[in-house]
């Protein structure tokens, strides 16, 4: 690699084929020190790339946090090396640490991490998924008044994602003049040419008709490129797009126009002469030399960590006491209650005064979510983003990402089941404050039937590193849920119901003490456990009814939250009671009594059986009917505990 050059400030339109050339030589480096990556696509985005860091952009790599800078978001991750050497030549960090990538333990990871580089805006590599977070970063700016642009970077076979075309419609539908995507236009993707393996063409044409400007430009020829970025950035009204025509592999004889060389490393004849031809000079790193270079990175570069796991970090010190907020009496049927969902459309509009950064988006489903409460009282923050759930989820990435607090609404079986990749990669991936509000989980939707019963959300959220997973009791927990989550940063889940549920805490619960991650003991009882979650919880408390009055002693506890697991309290219950019976309205694989079992099989293995869907679907009816039938009634949770009882009983081997 060439001397580690850094350019200071912009630079002067005769310089910017040097910095593309320079570009060039390092991603070429990187890729060979890696001996993996994406030269290909990243060598024809080197000139936009540098226009854009280089004359383009309103940035300061000394504060890459500024409010008031302009965003880029690489789409097309795997082109993570041309962003790198991008950052490092602009002055976000040393080049010298550039030839790290895609080491163990460098912070220059595969694709683009938030946290891991200074510049980065949000996790990518999971094709489609930027142009959404770049609708909610351009609608953010609208929101704050500020003139900040953002630039989203697609491929041209990445058009061919849906998801593209949902952020180009919310786009051109909110009218984002400070949004302007660029579409690196080398017409190959990995199977061949854009044409023959999925014709997304014609791309201008397509974009006019979702209600952009288009530029089309020379991606190589930094003049022409820069002047229609200029021209896109005058647009008023619409968002522009600059399609830049480029070749493949551009800038190594080898590689032009070659597919193969998407994702490829070259190898060191190979390396040699592509270094030559871009008019550098090769220069091998050892082994020895590649390890202290990621170590000085590592510590040079500030960086987060991978976001840490969370399943087992809830309450520290297990809950010792009855839960003063318990209101069923002793031996009564539980009161119905408002639905879940209507407890958090009244507090989402109770907190919209107080919570400025407050922001709410749905999906074509708000007076069924009950967002509308939201938006009737702030409808500047409340933002539809029509049936289109996954770019729903990554527009509140990009809120997120400006500084909003961000709950997205939806059916449950949508927002976890249609936007569970997005969920994964965008909002866990870049840990961003977007809380996921599922309504309408479970069998309790009822007459709907199985479409629209989800009963794998908790199995698929629980498995996303980093996610809280909540489903509150009732209605007063769902509304102290919803406000710790407005005033807690971080992603998270929350599972609500469109039937009525069971009372079972007073709404004095959602005082300032309230804390989801601390499992609440409703009864005590020294015979077996009921953990239950969601409107399980009610149906608990009545099992637990029938039991005491055969003298069984059945301690409840109401375990909201599903990740973190507060396993100080349920270990305690187990140890004490020695036998556990868990009760969720949703599958039994992968749920609640799966993240149960698999913390006491680890540690204080007793009896647990599952009251929960038996990996079936569900069908219509009415809500209760649906519980009884498959089970999930306070008979079929008495017997299961006697069961359990028994179980205990029974001498080992
Ligand atoms: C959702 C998703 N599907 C598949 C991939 C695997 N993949 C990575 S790059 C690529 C081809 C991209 O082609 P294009 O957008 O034209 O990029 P370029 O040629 O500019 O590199 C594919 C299929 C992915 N990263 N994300």
């Amino acid at each position: 690699m060439t001397a580690a050059t850094q350019w200071t400030g912009k630079a002067e339109q005769g310089e910017l084929a040097e910095i593309a050339r320079q570009i060039r030589e390092d991603i070429i480096d990187m890729v060979w020190n890696a001996k993996s990556g994406h030269p290909g696509g990243s060598l024809s985005a080197a000139e936009i790339l540098t226009c854009l860091y280089f004359r383009e952009m309103r940035i300061d790599p000394e504060r890459p946090d500024w409010p008031d800078r302009d965003r880029f978001v690489l789409s097309k991750g795997h082109a993570a090396p041309v962003l790198y050497s991008a950052l490092a030549r602009r002055g976000y960090f040393d080049p010298a640490y550039l030839p790290t990538l895609r080491q163990l333990h460098s912070p220059l990871q595969g694709h683009p991490h938030l946290g891991s580089l200074p510049g980065i805006e949000t996790s990518t590599g999971s094709l489609g998924q930027g142009g959404g977070v770049a609708v909610g970063m351009a609608l953010a700016g609208k929101l704050d008044g500020k003139d900040y642009k953002v630039y989203t970077l697609w491929g041209d076979g990445e058009l061919e994602e849906g998801l593209v075309w949902e952020s180009a419609m919310a786009a051109g539908h909110y009218g984002l003049d400070n949004l302007i995507g660029i579409v690196d236009w080398n017409g190959l993707q990995i199977d061949g040419g854009i044409t023959e393996v999925m014709n997304p063409e014609p791309i201008d044409a397509k974009f006019i008709a979702f209600g952009w400007h288009v530029e089309t430009a020379d991606g190589h020829d930094p003049a022409d490129l820069c002047r229609a970025m200029d021209r896109a950035r005058g647009v008023k009204g619409k968002p522009a797009l600059v399609l830049c025509k480029t070749v493949k592999g551009k800038g190594v004889s080898f590689m032009e126009g070659e597919g193969g060389w998407h994702g490829k490393a070259p190898d060191e004849a190979q390396w040699r002469q592509a270094i030559g031809e871009l008019g550098g000079k090769a220069q091998p790193i050892s082994p020895e030399e590649m390890k202290a270079l990621v170590a000085k990175a590592c510590e040079a570069i500030p960086h987060t960590e991978l976001r840490a796991v969370a399943s087992d970090d809830g309450a520290k010190v297990a809950s010792t006491k009855v839960s003063p907020y318990v209101i069923y009496a002793k031996g009564g049927e539980v009161a119905q209650g408002p639905a879940t969902r209507e407890a958090y459309g009244s507090t989402l509009a109770d907190l919209a005064a107080s919570h400025p950064q407050l922001v709410v988006l749905d999906a074509d489903l708000s007076k069924s979510t009950m967002t509308a409460e939201f938006k009737k009282v702030a409808p500047a923050r409340f933002f539809n983003a029509g049936i289109a759930e996954a770019n729903m989820t990554c527009m509140g990435g990009g809120l997120a990402a400006a500084g909003k607090t961000v709950f997205v609404s939806t059916f449950a079986m949508f927002a976890a089941g249609r936007s569970y990749e997005q969920i994964l990669n965008t909002i866990a991936g870049s840990g961003f404050n977007v809380k996921i509000a599922a309504t309408h989980a479970g069998l309790s939707v009822g007459e709907d039937g199985m479409s629209h019963q989800m009963l794998s959300d908790i199995a698929l959220m629980r498995s996303v590193p980093g996610l809280q997973v909540l489903a509150p009791a009732d209605a007063a927990e769902a509304s102290a849920m919803i406000r710790y989550l407005a005033d807690h940063p971080g992603p998270a889940y929350i599972r609500l119901g469109r039937a009525k549920a069971p009372v079972v805490f007073d709404s004095a619960i959602a005082g300032p003490d309230y804390d989801p991650g601390q499992i609440q003991i409703l009864r005590e009882g020294g015979d077996v456990t009921l953990a239950a979650c969601g409107v399980m919880t009610g149906i608990a408390l009545e099992a637990a009814d029938l039991l005491a009055a055969e003298g069984l002693g059945a301690r409840v506890l109401n375990v909201s939250s599903i990740k973190p697991l507060d396993t100080a309290t349920l270990i305690a219950a187990a140890k004490e009671t020695g036998a556990v019976v868990t009760c969720e309205e949703h599958n039994v694989l992968g749920g609640l009594g799966a993240a149960v079992a698999e913390v006491l099989s680890e540690t204080c293995p007793v009896p647990v059986l599952r009251i929960g869907v038996q990996d079936q679907f569900g069908q219509s009816g009415v809500p209760g009917s649906l519980l009884k039938l498959y089970g999930l009634d306070k008979e079929h949770i008495a017997s299961l505990a006697k069961k359990a009882i028994a179980m205990k009983e029974v001498p080992a081997g």
